[in-house]
């Protein structure tokens, strides 16, 4: 049987990786995080950046590859870099994010405020969700050494 073949975006840990990982065949991995655990058969193309969203890398590809974004994909990716810098407010922001989110919010035509609000209070929104995906909804593995460990946290 052929391989599944992938491009890891966003994550670089085997334990964060979808499961079935061990028997797929990774093309590329694309991300902002600390190494983690992930081992290769083959050599691969590893874009690493240490930018506050892995959005922000994508988009300085479609810019490289000449590629126009669409306003549904600006749209996108402006989302990624709000949830993720929580509005370039977190630690890992970067001027870059800020830029690159600007320039999104134009193509998109959204006002990044607001659009921040609205998506801060629905991912906030507890309503109809059960303690257990409470619980697992930002839930990430870590292997340290020896030991498989678990980080959630809930962002108010
Ligand atoms: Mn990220």
């Amino acid at each position: 049987m052929q391989e599944k073949q992938v491009i890891l975006v966003d994550h670089n840990e085997s334990g964060q990786a979808v499961r079935g990982i061990q028997d797929a065949q990774i093309l590329e991995i694309i991300d902002h995080h600390r190494l983690g655990t992930i081992e290769t058969m083959t050599p691969v193309y590893f874009r690493n950046q240490p930018l506050g969203c892995t959005a922000t890398i994508i988009y300085q590809m479609y810019q490289e590859q000449g590629v126009e974004l669409t306003r549904e994909i600006a749209g996108l990716l402006c989302g990624a870099i709000i949830s993720d810098t929580l509005l370039f407010r977190s630690p890992t922001c970067t001027a870059i994010d800020r830029m690159v989110a600007e320039k999104l919010g134009m193509i998109a035509k959204i006002d990044l405020e607001s659009f921040a609000k609205e998506m801060f209070a629905a991912g906030s929104n507890l309503k109809n969700k059960t303690e257990e995906q409470i619980f697992f909804q930002d839930y990430k593995r870590f292997t340290m050494e020896s030991l498989e460990v678990g980080v959630a946290r809930l962002v108010q």
